[in-house]
């Protein structure tokens, strides 16, 4: 199933690596068909090149419009060699078969990004490169395709190992379809956001809540681009591929500075360990497993290395279950940190920066992969989950104007400063935790978390018992009301000396009286902070 190169097609609008591909396949007596400032590019590097126009026996014209939409150009990608007809109809028509198409479109996105005019915008949509693509990933069995310099090493590869494989063809014709998609959803989104085509049916829709509604809609094409595929996905017998969001600057843009590949669940525990630890302004440290939290803790302000300490504390939580787990810090990391670290079996540890003796330290270690996150790394403001035929697109859940002097105090005495602090930490941390959430904190570290239970009586226990001695005089947060007083009677059994908690259930009374009888200081944030 090899395919041995010796007829390209290359029209791209990014040159990079370009000069080098070409050298290659001269190199392998390959004869290269190129469109204007692609051959441009090849001859001035001392390249001989065929011109498109040369093979159509056409101009190319209407400003760059029609190049290599012809088909002496089309038949040559489409023809499937595997078939004699085909075969005879070529050499009847005087066409040349390819073996390789290497074609990357107009800068769509990055003209949309650069503020151009519409007209600008309109002329960078790609229309015969996409074309050359479909057509090439189509005829796989024959063709190879490159959309991306970042596939040129492989074929350059192939040329020495005499050809492309199947297998390959087949993975180059997925990325190159993936490709395609993701430029003809930016092309739709833009065409909706600033094109004026929303369909008039549409405003006949049922009313919605929020004013904004029609920006949000704007907003309802998703725009993501195929960084890679990843070896598997949550499982191993699931394929996966990571894709990126073109100006966005968060996981899917961190930079790995050590370690094997980033896995599905890495990326995603990743994801909720620095969501987590971005809830802080303080230094704050989140190990997480499973997409949950196993330790949350702010650095104490009279910590010596404030990031270690907080590390310390997070991991102080729930040692058993921080083993393989993913870090995840709001600072630099320091030596102090990746000290202990170290000896800690750790799958991720993404930061905004490394220490230099922090990550020399950290790279001893052959297992861990250590992620920089980008400059101006910020989450995600809209999230999307996918669900059987279709998608749920909201926005990011995010403490707006999160300020606990608004909180009302429903039970018990008014919190000391102290006791205050714990419980604002307490809040943001427990908003990291799959709901049913119930978070215990003492000083600024979680002790105790239960997380993800169908009810909340099961995660008040789960908090308890893996609290400890610690649940004796710690402040205990829920991500939502408590239904009942059952659960809250849980935590206030095993001592806890302080509750935040939404409000808002038709039997908070029942709940009130309760910490009342009990002595314990309990507020209403009247915010609710599902996260599933
Ligand atoms: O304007 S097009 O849609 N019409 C075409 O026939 C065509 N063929 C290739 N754009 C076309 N291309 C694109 O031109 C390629 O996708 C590539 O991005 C670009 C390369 O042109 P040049 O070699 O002149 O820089």
């Amino acid at each position: 199933d090899a395919v041995v190169i010796r007829r390209a097609l290359l029209s791209v609008s990014d040159k990079t690596g370009l000069v080098e591909l070409a050298t290659a396949l001269a190199a392998s007596g390959v004869e290269m068909v190129s469109t204007g400032s692609t051959a441009q590019t090849i001859r001035d590097a001392g390249f001989a090149v065929t011109d498109v126009s040369a093979v159509t026996g056409f101009p190319e014209s209407l400003d760059g419009r029609v190049k290599t939409l012809h088909p002496a150009i089309h038949a040559g990608v489409l023809a499937d060699l595997r078939l004699e007809s085909h075969e005879d109809q070529l050499r009847d028509l005087g066409i040349a078969a390819f073996e390789l198409v290497v074609v990357n479109l107009y800068p769509f996105v990055e003209t949309v990004a650069s503020g151009a005019e519409t007209p600008t915008v309109i002329e960078n949509i790609d229309i015969g490169g996409p074309a050359l693509v479909r057509a090439a990933a189509k005829n796989h069995a024959n063709v190879a395709i490159a959309v991306s310099p970042a596939s040129y090493p492989q074929i350059v590869k192939a040329l020495t190992l005499g050809g492309t494989t199947l297998a390959q063809r087949q993975r180059l014709a997925g990325e190159a379809f993936a490709h395609t998609a993701s430029y003809d959803t930016a092309v739709a989104a833009y065409f909706a956001e600033n094109v004026g085509v929303r369909a008039e049916h549409e405003a006949a829709r049922e009313p919605v809540l929020h004013d904004d509604a029609a920006d949000f809609e704007a907003e309802l094409t998703v725009t993501a681009e195929l960084q890679h595929t990843l070896r598997y996905g949550e499982n191993s017998h699931q394929r996966a591929a990571i894709y990126a969001q073109p100006g966005s600057r968060g996981i899917a843009q961190a930079e790995q500075l050590h370690g094997k590949e980033m896995s599905y669940n890495n990326y995603v525990d990743a994801d909720a360990a620095v969501r987590a630890a971005y809830d802080f302004e303080d230094p704050a440290v989140a190990i997480i497993k499973h997409a949950n939290p196993c330790g949350i803790a702010v650095g104490g302000p009279l910590a010596p290395d404030p990031i270690a300490d907080a590390h310390a504390r997070a991991h102080a939580c729930d040692p058993v279950s921080a083993y393989g787990g993913v870090i995840a810090a709001n600072r630099p990391v320091t030596r102090a940190m990746a000290e202990t670290v170290k000896d800690i079996f750790t799958e991720v540890v993404v930061a905004p920066a490394f220490d230099d003796d922090a990550l020399e330290i950290l790279r001893t270690k052959k297992n861990i992969r250590l992620l920089r996150l980008p400059e101006g790394f910020a989450l995600a403001d809209r999230e999307v989950k996918q669900i059987s035929g279709g998608l749920l697109l909201q926005d990011s859940d995010r403490f707006t104007g999160f300020d606990s002097s608004r909180w009302q105090l429903v039970a018990g005495e008014e919190a000391d400063d102290e006791t205050r602090a714990d419980l604002e930490f307490a809040w943001a941390a427990c908003r990291s935790v799959k709901s049913n959430a119930i978070l215990l904190a003492h000083e600024g570290a979680s002790v105790g978390v239960g997380m993800g239970q169908v009810n909340r009586v099961d995660s008040c226990h789960l908090a308890v018992d893996r609290a400890g001695e610690r649940a004796a005089g710690s402040v205990a947060a829920s991500d939502a009301f408590f239904p009942f007083a059952d659960g809250l009677e849980v935590l206030l059994e095993a001592g806890v000396r302080a509750v935040v908690q939404p409000g808002g259930s038709i039997r908070d009374e029942g709940v009130v009286a309760a910490a009342q009888a009990a002595g314990v200081t309990m507020y209403f944030t009247g915010e609710r902070h599902f996260f599933h």
